[in-house]
């Protein structure tokens, strides 16, 4: 077969660098970055180049496996792992309906365009509710302060960098993510651009960043973000700086919220928000001054008791200077496919239209939040969640709270994981089914096509054939649903068909889109559109224009008065639920936040030897006056204590900490089948937060990770490091 070098893109995060693979007798030997990808310019991160040892990995999973009754795991051909499958989930499903049967699917699965497809096609086939996901760990409360203020939760601005002269960023840290909710593998060369041609990015964060390292740090305190909102909205009314004019184009319920945020002056929030009320009045006035500002939030914004309310006063800071749907502002970028009107038209693109059996949490996009999913298991009565599969998710180490959810996921009557490692979640299932990667899949970057800061398209055929018996995620549904009986399909006659045998492909599928989409070929109408075909002729992808068009909102907003709500009603709950939030108790004075590494990917590359070179460990960062009050030195083992739980892992004193506040990674405290992972210890920080339902952010059901309560005390030596529930 001998070498040849094959052009993908990586999938793991937001960016989707170009990459070439070397391919040796059908092995992928090396990846390294694609000079000629008209983006990433030959960018690409550790994680990306260290896909190939996960791609070679001795402990993937390659097989179907089968838990015996004393508890180890077996090998079984597809045929059986299927059919006993398909058995169990039609037996629970006659005896107590479909709505017995739930699916969690992670992080990875947003980077196929196939594999949430299908999972939707067969959960609503089966008429289930217990759809979950990492949203509601990650972005959800962005999608519904979407949907609160433009009627759809997928009309979410970008910060159009290329354009601004002030970026106001909070709780994003991209040069270590490369970014989120904003597709720009060169983020480090954007952001160094703004402040090259005279403007400012202005970072807030409880912690000196890489990110804020290199641009203005202005430190928060944890949770901080919903205070400092809204005095600036406060200054920015006071004193006469809003844009009059572009709220009385875009907006409705401007009066409300302007008295809403009256009762904010910066001098009553410092205190709350750690921001000196000096400094939120001089940010106030110069968001107000610049020519074209944009305001953009992440990670760390939405994982505190406020997220929604969050996200929403970011879009409102926008509206009221002047700058959303505006060059230079946050702009509303657009998919060369038809991607929002499908969702519509197919009803999925939901808000509040479903609520959960436990918990009472509107839907986001039809799911569910993950936090309820221990308690809808262990729950009895009608809907009781009796079988979950698991796609592309390791919920034990990234839900709040894993004990409990280890504990209802032993009342499973079936566990079916959907991975290529044998996960902590997979370590527990009845069943493991081995997943491709994605250099053995095709693919085609579709829920990001409107976040990409420059529009873009590309679509890369599989680099190598699927390593052992590793088989899509799609292709294992629809052999589930056929053999269950159950019929895929938008439509009735699609179903009937699906039953039959007859079924378009993924691929199908997004040729159809491509060709009737924006840019489409409509069948051959539109010449020069795209098509398959087409696309598969530029390996390094296609650039589509320079800039997202700014000023499409209005056809866009889906409310039927066209215009920005500014004050719903489920808004104005969150100020009376803001009025009395607690204030931590005395016990615990500290407040924990996360943070990404370089090269850790949530909980799945810990097992890449190149990316664990120099004996890397799970520590917790703490300021040095912290770290004295508690008597801990550099190095020590110390105990985090929450009200829910405890870990214990090795101290890191550093200054970049702001003081009061310390900071752990998620995804660490391996215990699954990867030996370098669970040689690398560590501990599940998310053993510290609450995993009690009720204590979920109330509007889109996020889990509350980000600002927990925390005290540290010193362990006495020698101890070991094995995390405490
Ligand atoms: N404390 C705290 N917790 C957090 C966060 C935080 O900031 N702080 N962040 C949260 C965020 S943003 C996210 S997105 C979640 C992630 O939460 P999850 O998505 O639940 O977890 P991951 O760690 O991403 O696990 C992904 C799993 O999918 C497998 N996998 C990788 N690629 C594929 C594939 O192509 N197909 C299949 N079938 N499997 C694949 C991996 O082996 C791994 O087991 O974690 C959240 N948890
Ligand atoms: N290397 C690497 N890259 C990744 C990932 C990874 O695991 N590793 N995960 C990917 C995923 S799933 C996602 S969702 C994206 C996330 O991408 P980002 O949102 O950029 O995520 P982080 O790098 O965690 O940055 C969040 C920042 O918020 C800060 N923060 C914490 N609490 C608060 C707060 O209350 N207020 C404010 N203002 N800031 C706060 C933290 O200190 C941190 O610097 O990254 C993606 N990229
Ligand atoms: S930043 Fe790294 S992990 Fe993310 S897409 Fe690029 S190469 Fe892949
Ligand atoms: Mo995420």
């Amino acid at each position: 077969m001998g070498t040849s070098q094959v052009i993908t893109y990586c999938r793991i995060c937001e960016p989707l660098c170009g990459l070439v693979a070397t391919v040796e007798d059908g092995t992928v030997t090396q990846l390294r970055p694609d000079r000629d990808h008209p983006l990433s310019k030959g960018f690409a991160c550790p994680k990306g180049i260290a896909m190939a040892e996960v791609q070679n990995d001795p402990d993937r999973v390659l097989h179907p496996l089968r838990r015996r009754p004393d508890g180890e795991f077996e090998q079984v051909s597809w045929d059986e792992a299927l059919e006993d499958i398909a058995g169990r989930l039609s037996r629970l499903r006659a005896e107590h309906g479909g709505d017995s049967i739930g699916w969690y699917f992670g992080n990875p699965a947003a980077f196929s365009y196939s594999h949430p497809l299908w999972i939707a096609q067969f959960m609503a086939a089966l008429g289930s509710p217990h759809l979950y996901s990492a949203g509601s760990q990650d972005t959800n409360n962005r999608f519904a302060a979407s949907a609160l203020l433009y009627g759809s939760p997928v009309l979410v601005p970008i910060p159009d960098l290329r354009r601004t002269d002030l970026l106001l960023m909070l709780g994003a840290n991209p040069l270590v993510s490369h970014g989120s909710l904003i597709t720009a593998p060169r983020i480090k060369d954007e952001l160094a651009a703004i402040e090259r041609r005279g403007g400012r990015v202005i970072v807030v964060d409880p912690r000196r960043t890489e990110t804020a390292r290199l641009h203005e740090h202005l430190p928060i305190l944890p949770e901080g973000d919903v205070w400092l909102l809204l005095s600036l909205l406060q200054v920015i009314f006071a004193e006469g700086l809003a844009d009059e004019a572009a709220i009385a184009r875009q907006a409705r319920g401007a009066q409300t919220l302007r008295r809403l945020v009256a009762a904010f002056p910066p001098e009553r929030t410092e205190r709350r928000s750690g921001v000196p009320a000096a400094a939120v009045r001089e940010l106030a006035r110069d968001l107000a001054a610049a020519e074209r500002a944009a305001v953009y939030g992440r990670i760390g914004t939405c994982l505190g008791r406020f997220g929604t309310l969050t996200a929403f006063l970011i879009d409102a800071l926008c509206l009221v200077t002047g700058n959303l749907d505006r060059e230079g502002g946050a702009i509303f970028g657009r998919s060369p496919l038809h991607v929002d009107e499908l969702l519509r038209l197919s009803g999925k693109g939901t808000y509040g239209k479903t609520f959960s059996r436990v918990g009472g949490y509107p839907d986001v996009l039809g799911t569910a939040p993950a936090g309820v999913m221990a308690e809808e298991i262990t729950t009895p009565g009608p809907g009781r969640l009796r079988a979950l599969l698991v796609s592309g998710g390791n919920p034990l180490l990234s839900v709040p709270g894993g004990e409990r959810l280890a504990a209802a996921f032993e009342r499973l009557e079936l566990l079916v994981c959907i991975d290529f490692y044998l996960s902590e979640t997979a370590a527990k299932a009845h069943y493991v089914l081995p997943a491709t990667t994605f250099l053995e899949r095709e693919d085609l970057p579709l829920p990001f096509l409107q976040n990409y800061l420059v529009p873009y398209i590309t679509w890369t055929e599989p680099v190598v054939a699927p390593r052992g018996q590793a088989r899509q995620e799609w292709e294992i549904i629809e052999d589930l649903a056929r053999r269950m009986g159950l019929g895929l399909g938008a439509l009735p006659l699609q179903r009937l068909a699906h039953r039959l045998g007859v079924r378009p492909t993924p691929r199908m599928l997004a040729d159809l889109l491509l060709r009737t989409g924006r840019r489409g070929d409509l069948f051959g109408l539109r010449r020069d559109g795209l098509s398959l075909r087409r696309l598969r002729r530029f390996p390094h992808g296609l650039v589509l224009a320079d800039h997202h068009e700014a000023g499409t909102l209005r056809r866009r907003i889906v409310h039927r008065d066209k215009r920005v709500h500014l004050a719903p009603p489920e808004i104005i709950g969150e100020f009376r639920r803001l009025q009395r939030a607690p204030e931590p108790p005395p016990e615990l004075p500290l407040r924990l936040i996360g943070l990404r590494e370089l090269r850790s990917h949530n909980s799945w590359m810990h097992n890449a030897p190149s990316l664990m070179r120099g004996k890397r460990t799970h520590r917790v960062r703490v300021n040095p006056k912290d770290a004295a009050a508690c008597g801990l030195r550099d190095g020590a083992l110390c105990r985090v204590v929450s009200a829910h739980g405890s870990v214990e892992l090795p101290v890191e004193i550093t200054d970049e900490m702001t003081e009061g506040v310390v900071a752990v990674p998620h995804g660490w405290g391996h215990r699954g089948g990867w030996r370098v992972a669970n040689a690398a210890g560590g501990a599940n920080v998310n053993a510290l937060a609450s995993a009690d339902p009720g204590d979920l952010e109330p509007l889109a059901g996020m889990a509350h990770l980000n600002g927990l309560a925390v005290r540290l005390e010193p362990v006495p030596e020698p101890a070991s490091a094995a995390p405490k529930a």
